[in-house]
């Protein structure tokens, strides 16, 4: 998490509690909690302004996914780039967009990340590593792969993550994309984000194989399949996979299973997702998962999870009334930006 948007960290986040099996300490797993929650939270408000009328274009949520972004995001090192989909908020928040920018950037407004000009989910940052989302699935995995080739080629010392869904991994730019990868040896890690269905496209009806890792022999690199739902597997298969890429030994390929809590996105019911699937994913939420690590594993108290949801309530409440009170864009600056001076 950057500097600007760190959660305040109390002196018990620091007492010289040494770092545990993955190397992560108390205020590491506030800062994982707390960028879940965000996420959650952010998400939960963004559909309610949604319902209102209060909010540009459509309303995404990545509940269930929350762990997958949390994890992954806090395995990057600063260099690294990030190219997230629209499921895994949590990773913006992490490389420093703060949830007024997003808020800002989701109503439209002049202060957002792209000045209130593009769609809600589409920002990116060239100061924070952050590549803007291409609807088009299957279209961030080539940009991922030129971003990892010119750092080889340029010899920077940088990882470029980015993440896919199971329905998105049936495109032709997923092939592409990791063999070139692959046979280049580069820098990169990709995510499968395998939440069970594709809009309303279920797992049986996407891919024949048993696991989307089963591909990656096939492309001659590592597949790791892992649950998550589980913040503590995902950031130890990211920090796996980055630490590999980062010693020029190539691409990895992860295979995050969870369950899309919610519809596809806000006008969708999800009536056609049978009723035992949502039951079985919701008892898995992850936000309540590493909560409840936290109190079992990492001694937080539950008054102290209890003031960290507090907080990130009030953050949520604040970044809305900033994004409210903002300026919508100027039309005479619909071109600003576009073309180099
Ligand atoms: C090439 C392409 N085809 C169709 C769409 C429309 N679309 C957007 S998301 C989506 C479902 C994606 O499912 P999946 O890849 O499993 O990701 P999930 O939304 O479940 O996280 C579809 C069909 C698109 N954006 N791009």
């Amino acid at each position: 998490m950057s500097i600007e948007t760190a959660p305040p960290t109390t002196e018990a986040d620091l007492s010289g509690q040494d770092p545990d099996d993955l190397g992560l300490r108390r205020a590491d797993y506030r800062t994982l909690f707390y960028t879940m929650f965000l996420q959650r939270e952010f998400e939960e408000r963004i559909y309610r302004l949604f319902r209102q009328g209060r909010l540009d274009g459509a309303a995404y949520a990545g509940a269930g996914h929350e762990a997958i972004a949390a994890g992954s995001g806090y395995a990057l090192a600063e260099q690294d780039v990030l190219l997230p989909m629209h499921r895994v908020l949590g990773t913006h928040f992490l490389r420093g967009h703060t949830p007024r920018d997003m808020m800002c950037q989701y109503m439209g407004r002049a202060n957002g990340p792209t000045r209130g000009r593009d769609g809600n989910m589409h920002c990116g940052s060239v100061d924070k590593k952050i590549i803007s989302m291409i609807s088009h699935l299957g279209s961030n995995i080539p940009v991922a792969v030129g971003v990892a080739l010119a750092a080889k080629i340029r010899k920077e010392n940088l990882v470029a993550l980015t993440f896919i869904g199971e329905g998105g991994t049936s495109i032709g730019d997923f092939h592409e994309g990791l063999n070139f990868a692959a046979v280049r040896k580069l820098p990169m890690v990709l995510i499968i984000e395998n939440n069970k269905f594709a809009y309303s496209t279920p797992a049986a009806l996407e891919y024949a194989c048993e696991n989307l890792i089963d591909r990656a022999p096939g492309y001659g690199i590592p597949g790791v399949l892992i649950d998550g739902t589980d913040v503590r597997e995902v950031y130890k298969a990211t920090k796996a996979a980055v630490d590999r890429a980062r010693n020029g030994d190539g691409p990895t390929l992860i295979e995050a299973r969870c369950t899309r809590l919610l519809g596809h996105a806000q006008h969708d019911p999800a009536s056609y997702v049978p009723k035992e699937v949502l039951e079985e994913g919701w008892k898995n939420d992850p936000v309540v998962k590493a909560e409840n690590m936290l109190v079992d594993d990492q001694h937080f108290s539950p008054e102290e999870i209890e003031a960290i949801k507090t907080e990130v309530v009030g953050v949520v409440d604040d970044a809305v009334s900033f994004a409210e009170k903002s300026p919508r864009p100027a039309p005479e600056d619909a071109l600003k930006d576009v073309y180099a001076d």
